[in-house]
């Protein structure tokens, strides 16, 4: 019998909610086995039955404080659809930018305050030399963003203090010095730089979703039918002052984030090329940011939809969402089978997790072992994410995509000496999940300065409206309609069904839900646990690995499980090593 180990990462940090992982090891230390389980109950889908269906937006989108205006949007398209309702142009541009300040802000957050620590050593740029710093950022970047010799001295001199106090806070337990990290002392310097430097601008990205959306988090300015930003987009300085903004946040993302993950794709090229982390290489996107008006499913979008199988680009699937489900066989809730969200149930039916005498919690798959459901696409498990709109987006032939994605590959093939670019298939792994999102950053920011102006052009040619009168009293009391486009971190669905003017059943399969979800039916992974699967682990004291890939998704379990347990009933211990 060979010798299995468990390694139980509970709770997994730098990420937004409750999330315990279970990996199982061989006498390798490979990853033979995974279970990832929410451990937290919440309930909003619940909430919102009986409500009017005016009111769902400003309820759902407290499923979340991070994607919140996702959620927001999500939930009104729904009703619209339902209602049959066609938004005007200026108010399909400013939820493109609402929504695509969400990406840009979110994006670099995860990257540098996230996800990025498993790839810098924070304590190792203590022997950066910061003239060598200085001199190593140019080979990244023609016009490095903040790292000459003085800014980087200063940036060591306030990361000793940190450190020589003890003040490393909620980074103390990390697993610094680990054989992991591969970035030079001087590249861990320009990474912790440009750390505290995007600290600072993530006030702009704030009050980048702030200037049409009233406020930041929970955005205020959609209803039902439009935008309520009448006078914002009539008011040039406004709109200079979303340029200027985006702007300086553009050169950020092309001077920093671009160039420090090229250094790191160049460091960690073996983890892409051996398809680390790369998971079910299912990959769905529902499609989104509508370039036109013609309506509500039938816009030419920047992300196009689809799934592509098996990493087959050859072959694009179109997306439909009758073939979406939800099944409960290993979450904590009743359901007879899958369902489509309709008609989906959240009927809670909390088992614990069961323990083994040796005292680990031991994950039977006949279990039920998590708050998140098992979202199914078509009877396969998928991937979501700005690596499936990426990878949806080169099958589908389209232009802008494929030629962000090109760029990006021929960079790291000229890093790396190849002479060519680097093979498409090294996206398919964790250090490719996290190129896909800076890749796509890029893109959303170059994408939103031509949204803006065309919002000022449409405006300024004398078209102020915002929105689609709509009677409520006229349409009919009994509707259903969906809500699907793309969240940060994936698809976003809200389905609504509506009686006699009310909400009778709401359903959210979010992003997170896909790609955080337990094993379905079938006893099929979810995307986070496939991901898992054949990952060596150098060091059991210190399971990074674990943490780089599941990282590489960004999870959000507010929104995987948007419903809390308040019987204060134990749902894991806390071990920290
Ligand atoms: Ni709570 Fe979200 C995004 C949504 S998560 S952050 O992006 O919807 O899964
Ligand atoms: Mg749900």
């Amino acid at each position: 019998m060979s010798k299995s180990q468990h390694i139980i990462v509970d709770p997994i940090t730098r990420i937004e909610g409750h999330l315990r992982v279970e990996a199982v090891i061989d006498e390798n230390n490979v990853i033979t086995d995974a279970y990832a389980s929410s451990t937290m109950f919440r309930g909003i889908e619940t909430i919102l039955k009986g409500r009017d269906p005016r009111d769902a937006g400003l309820l759902a989108m407290r499923i979340c404080g991070v994607c919140t205006g996702t959620h927001y949007q999500r939930s009104i398209e729904a009703v619209e659809n339902a209602f049959d309702i066609t938004i005007p142009k200026n108010a399909r541009l400013v939820r493109n930018l609402i929504q695509g300040a969400l990406y840009i802000h979110d994006h670099v957050v995860h990257f540098y305050h996230l996800h990025g620590l498993d790839w810098v050593d924070l304590v190792d740029a203590l022997k950066g030399d910061p003239k060598k710093a200085q001199e190593e950022s140019f080979n990244w970047s023609r016009t490095p963003y903040g790292v000459s010799e003085s800014e980087l001295i200063q940036v060591k001199e306030r990361l000793a203090k940190f450190v020589k106090q003890g003040r490393l806070g909620i980074f103390s337990n990390a697993y610094w010095g680990s054989k992991a990290y591969k970035l030079t002392p001087e590249q861990n310097l320009i990474a912790t730089a440009h750390y505290l430097q995007a600290l600072d601008l993530q006030r702009d990205a704030a009050k980048l979703m702030a200037i049409f959306g009233g406020k930041m988090p929970h955005p205020q300015s959609l209803v039902v039918g439009g935008v309520t930003c009448v006078q914002d987009i009539q008011n040039p300085a406004r709109i200079a002052l979303f340029k200027t903004l985006l702007k300086k946040f553009t050169h950020f993302i092309k001077t920093a984030y671009l160039p420090d993950l090229a250094m790191a794709g160049v460091k960690y090229v073996d983890e892409a090329l051996d398809g680390t982390g790369a998971g079910l290489k299912n990959f769905m996107s529902y499609g989104d940011f509508k370039l036109d008006d013609t309506g509500f499913y039938n816009a030419k979008n920047l992300f196009p939809s689809g799934v592509v199988l098996n990493g087959d680009l050859s072959k694009l699937h179109p997306f439909d969402q009758s073939k979406v489900a939800e099944d409960v066989t290993h979450a904590w809730y009743d359901a007879s089978g899958p369902q489509h969200p309709y008609d989906g149930t959240t009927n809670p039916n909390y088992t614990g997790l069961e323990k083994k005498d040796d005292g680990y919690a031991y994950l039977k798959t006949k279990e039920k072992y998590s708050w998140i459901k098992s979202p199914i696409y078509d009877d396969h498990r998928v991937e979501v994410g700005p690596l499936a709109r990426m990878v949806v987006g080169v099958a589908a032939g389209d232009e802008r995509i494929t030629k962000y994605v090109t760029n990006f590959l021929a960079l790291l093939g000229d890093k790396l000496g190849l002479g060519k670019p680097a093979p498409t298939a090294a996206l398919f792994s964790t250090v490719g999940r996290t190129a896909a999102r800076a890749i796509e950053t890029e893109l959303m920011a170059d994408v939103m300065i031509e949204w803006v102006d065309e919002l000022a052009a449409n405006v300024a040619s004398g078209d102020l409206s915002t929105w689609t009168e709509f009677d409520f009293d006229k349409v009919s009391k009994d509707a259903k309609g969906y809500g699907l486009a793309e969240a940060p971190r994936g698809g976003l669905g809200h389905w609504v069904k509506i009686k006699d003017g009310k909400i009778e059943n709401y359903q959210a399969v979010v992003p997170s839900t896909w790609n955080a979800a337990p094993r379905d039916y079938k006893d099929r992974m979810g995307a986070y646990e496939a991901a898992l699967i054949g990952t060596k682990v150098a060091d059991v004291s210190q399971p990074i690995e674990i943490l780089k890939t599941v990282h590489s998704f960004d999870p959000c379990i507010a929104c995987a499980v948007h419903i809390v347990d308040t019987k204060g009933k134990e749902l894991s211990k806390f071990k920290v090593s």
